[in-house]
Formats: structure tokens, sequence, C-alpha cells
């Protein structure tokens, strides 16, 4: 239900934002007009599952104007929701109902960059591949990269906390953000944009912003470490027997390639042949296995990247761990096998939705869980090859070397009784094993009402201190997980 505290927009707020922004490019406005289709691509999530009914989608070109937005919005009681690229997957960035959208888009400036320290300092609404582009020429790497790069924000990522597909090499944002320049719902800058490895001068509040999904403030800018590209970059996608091969496997892995190794990435034979069925793209390898690894190496030596690899690939195939593998042998190639693991969310989506889990769980349980899963739909008579049933397949994939399982459920279409089935089942399963509901993707609404099967009463009971404090109003993402 619609939080009656919060007012509704009147065309004088529109006329007070018009005059603000000083441009009709920073507005889009359904109150005093029908803004149509336009409004859309922000009311609507990437998963098409969540809509709301935004009015008003401002877009400031600067931190200062974000201050202003906020400040006159908590001065009123609009209810506001921060959108960077709209590509989060549990609902966060799209309004629930009549919240004013406010969309880092034009926010999108490089600020600096250190090539001896290695930092950059950027706008929130810089979008991750942009940024990595620019690191590339210089020789660095963002220490992020995940499927969705060509549209999520850096300030989309921080405020998610996202993991992505190189964590196992070079951690998480947690660590790797140095700085924040950040606004308060009550237009309070915050400028924390530090460019120090080590500054332990009291608590580290940039670090509740850092998967906080926009409901304590907006981040503006990103102090952020970034490390040197390397000079030699390999990929290998195998073709395993079973989830204990893909175990022994990933032990090899660290093994032999230790400082090398950049990204463990496993698909299960399912989520493949889905994704081959539904891209038209080709599998690289023959036949068919039941499950798949990628293997990422970058290190700065080309030869002895080769020749540990190469040692390694011996190994795995001469003790039968890997049933077939192939290493890419340019970038065209290095692309593809990519593509086969960043693809998988993208083409899933092809049956009409898909249910998702993002779960960490204890590394050797991962996958029992999406068979038990697919052993309950096909029990409860939900999953099947003809149109009347509604569940298309359950797979499993994501990042092995973190732990992190996707289990994904497509379907022909969303059905309550598919629903019921999954939860709250999912989450009791995870909990029975001190797993994460949620490892990287964040909470939004979709995870709002699960919250206790990873946290505490009294882990709850503080989160709620703290947004009280911050946004005494209320007025940032409401309806969220707080
Ligand atoms: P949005 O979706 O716009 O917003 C996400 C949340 O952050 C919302 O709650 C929003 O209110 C808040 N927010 C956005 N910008 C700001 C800001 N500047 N200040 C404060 N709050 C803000 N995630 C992973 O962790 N690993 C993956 O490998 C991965 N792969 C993905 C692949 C695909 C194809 C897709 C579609 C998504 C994937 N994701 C992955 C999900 C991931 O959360 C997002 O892609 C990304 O981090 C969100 O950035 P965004 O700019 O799109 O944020
Ligand atoms: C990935 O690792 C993303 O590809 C998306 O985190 C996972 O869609 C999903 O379930
Ligand atoms: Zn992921």
């Amino acid at each position: 239900k619609r939080d009656s505290k919060f007012a509704e927009l009147t065309p004088e707020h529109v006329k007070w934002f018009r005059e603000t922004l000083g441009t009709d490019s920073a507005i889009l406005d359904g109150v005093n007009q029908d803004a149509g289709d336009d409004m859309e691509p922000f009311n609507s999530d990437w998963m098409r599952k969540y809509r709301g009914h935004a009015k008003l989608v401002v877009k400031p070109g600067n931190t200062e104007e974000v201050s202003k937005i906020l400040k006159y919005c908590n001065d009123n009681m609009l209810a506001v929701v921060p959108q960077g690229g709209n590509t989060g997957l549990v609902g966060g960035s799209v309004p629930v109902f009549d919240e004013i959208v406010i969309n880092l888009a034009r926010m999108n400036q490089i600020r600096s960059f250190d090539d001896v320290s290695g930092i950059l300092v950027a706008d929130g609404g810089v979008i991750l591949e942009v940024a990595d582009n620019f690191l590339a020429e210089k020789n660095h790497i963002f220490p992020l990269d995940l499927g969705a790069k060509g549209s999520c924000q850096i300030g989309g990522n921080v405020a998610t906390n996202a993991g992505g597909l190189r964590l196992l090499r070079y951690g998480s944002l947690h660590g790797n953000v140095l700085g924040l320049e950040a606004v308060l719902p009550d237009g309070t800058i915050v400028d924390d944009l530090c460019k120090l490895r080590k500054n332990n001068t009291g608590y580290d509040i940039k670090q509740l912003f850092i998967g906080g999904e926009g409901t304590i403030g907006i981040i503006t800018g990103i102090s952020i470490l970034c490390p040197q590209r390397s000079n030699a970059l390999n990929v290998a996608y195998f073709g395993l027997e079973s989830f204990e091969k893909v175990q022994e496997a990933f032990r090899e892995a660290k093994n032999q390639l230790g400082e090398i190794l950049s990204a463990f990435e496993l698909m299960d034979g399912r989520s493949q042949k889905l994704y081959n069925t539904a891209s038209g793209n080709r599998l690289p390898l023959e036949g068919e296995h039941p499950f798949y690894c990628l293997i990422e190496t970058s290190g700065s030596n080309t030869e002895h990247d080769q020749e540990k690899l190469e040692a390694f690939l011996e190994h795995v195939m001469g003790e039968e761990i890997v049933s077939d593998g192939v290493v890419a042998q340019d970038q065209t190639q290095i692309k593809e096998l990519w593509g086969c693991r960043e693809g998988v969310p993208e083409h899933l989506g092809h049956w009409g939705g898909v249910y998702k889990y993002d779960l960490s769980i204890p590394i050797g349980e991962m996958y029992s869980l999406v068979e038990e899963c697919r052993e309950r739909m096909m029990k409860a008579g939900l999953l099947g090859d003809s149109e009347d049933k509604p569940v298309v397949d359950v797979v499993g994939y994501g990042h092995m070397g973190d732990a992190n399982l996707h289990l994904n459920v497509p379907v022909r279409r969303y059905d309550k009784a598919v629903e019921k089935e999954l939860e709250p089942w999912v989450y009791e399963w995870v909990q029975k094993r001190h797993g994460s509901i949620s490892a990287e993707h964040g909470l939004g609404i979709a995870k709002k009402p699960f919250i206790g099967y990873s946290r505490s009463e009294t882990m709850v009971r503080l989160y709620k201190q703290i947004k009280d404090l911050y946004d005494p109003n209320g007025i940032m993402n409401p309806y969220k997980y707080i």
C-alpha cells in the first residue's frame, strides 16, 4: 500500500524541478503531460517483473543538483528511487508506486586517474564498460566485471556491492572502493572521496553505502583502486562428468594456477543447452557434458602463463578430472567462450520469465540444491516440454570460485503455483546450511520478505536504526528491504 505520509506530485513541484535543472532533457514529465512509452524504461526493471508508476524522472547533471533535488524532496515529503543503469535483479531500481526516479545517467564524467597508484575517481553515473575502456587505454582494469557492463553504472555497482566474474581475483568492492561522494536525503553532501589505501581514522562510513541499495543516500562519485591490466590473458572452457570433478578441478586450478587465476565459473549442462537454443550460438565442445567450467588466467608474462596453463591442462585431462576442453586461441575465441557464461542470464529469459535465486552455499553442497529443486518441480508436475507446463527447466550456474550459485528456473509464464513450490523452500534450504539468500544482487523488493533467513532480528533492528539516522523521513527508496 502506498504510504500516505508521502506527498503526491503537483504541477508546482514539477515546475520547481524544471527551473532547478534548467534543461528540458533532464526531466521526463508525466504530471503535466502524458509521457507515454517514454516513461516505461524507467518504471520497469530488466526482468520485466516489477513495474512502478513514477510520473517524474529527473536526471541531475552534477552533485549540487542531486543535493538540491534531495533537499527539496525531503522538505516536501516526496519519495524517490535512485536509478543507475536499471539492470538490478531484485526490483530495487524501479519505483513501487509513484516515487520520483532520480536517474544518474547524465553524471558520466571520469574525474581523475593516477597511473602510478591506479586510483580512478569518477561520477557515479559512468557506465562500467566506459570506465573499463578508459582504464584499458591506461593499461589498467576496473576491478569488477559483469554481463551487464554495457549498461550498468559504477554507482549502481557500488550501491548493490556487485560481485561479478572476477571477484575471486580482485576481491569485493568493500575492499576496492577507497572513497565515496554521496548525498544524504536532507541534501548534505558527504565528501569522502578518499584516495588513500590506508585510512584508519574512525568509522568507515562509506561501507554503509556499498551495498546500501540506495536506501540511505545517492552515490555521486567513487574513488576506486584499479589493478594493472594483464599482458597475458587466457581463457579455457571444460566439460566435466560430475560436480565432484568440478570441485577437484577448482582445487587443482588454485593449486597450479594460483596467482594468475582470475575467474573460475561454473555452468551446468542444462544452462548451456538453453543458452545454445535461445541464442543460436554454438557451444565450444562436441558432445554433451553434465557440467562446464570457464577458467580465466591473467598474468604479466605470456610464456610463464602458457606453461602453467598447459601443465594444468595436462594434469586435469590425464587424471580424468576434466573430460574435454578448449583453450581460446585469439580475442574472438575469448569472447565466444565468455559469451557461453555471460550470455546465460540474458538468454534464459527467452521462454517468458525466470525465477532467480542468487545464493551463497558451502561449496560442496552448492549443486545439490539444483538437483533437489528440479526433482521438486517434476514431482509437482510443473516441469516439462509441453506448453501447459510452466517450468522449462531448472538450471544452476555461477561463480564457483566464490561459492555463489545462481539457481534459475526459466518459465513460460510467471505462475503462483511455481512460486509456492520455490519459496520459502529455497530460502529454508539455504538457511539450514548457513548460506546467504543474496550473495551479490542485494535484497531490493524481491527478497524483502525473506531477510530473516539470512539476518537475525538484532541485525535487522540495527539496519533500521541506521536507516532512521540517515533518512528520518524515509524518502529514500521506500518499500524496499528496509
Ligand atoms: P540499478 O539497477 O539502476 O540499481 C540497483 C540498486 O542500486 C537500486 O536499489 C538503486 O536504487 C540503487 N542505485 C543505483 N545507482 C545508485 C546510486 N548512484 N546511488 C545510490 N543508489 C543507487 N550482479 C553481480 O553482482 N554480479 C554479476 O555477475 C551480475 N551480472 C549481471 C548480468 C546481467 C545480464 C544483469 C542484467 C545483471 C547482472 N548483475 C550482476 C546485477 C547487478 O546488480 C547489476 O547489473 C548492477 O550492479 C547494477 O547497476 P545499475 O547501475 O544497473 O543499478
Ligand atoms: C551472473 O553471474 C549474474 O551472470 C546474473 O549475477 C545471475 O541472472 C542470474 O541469476
Ligand atoms: Zn553472478
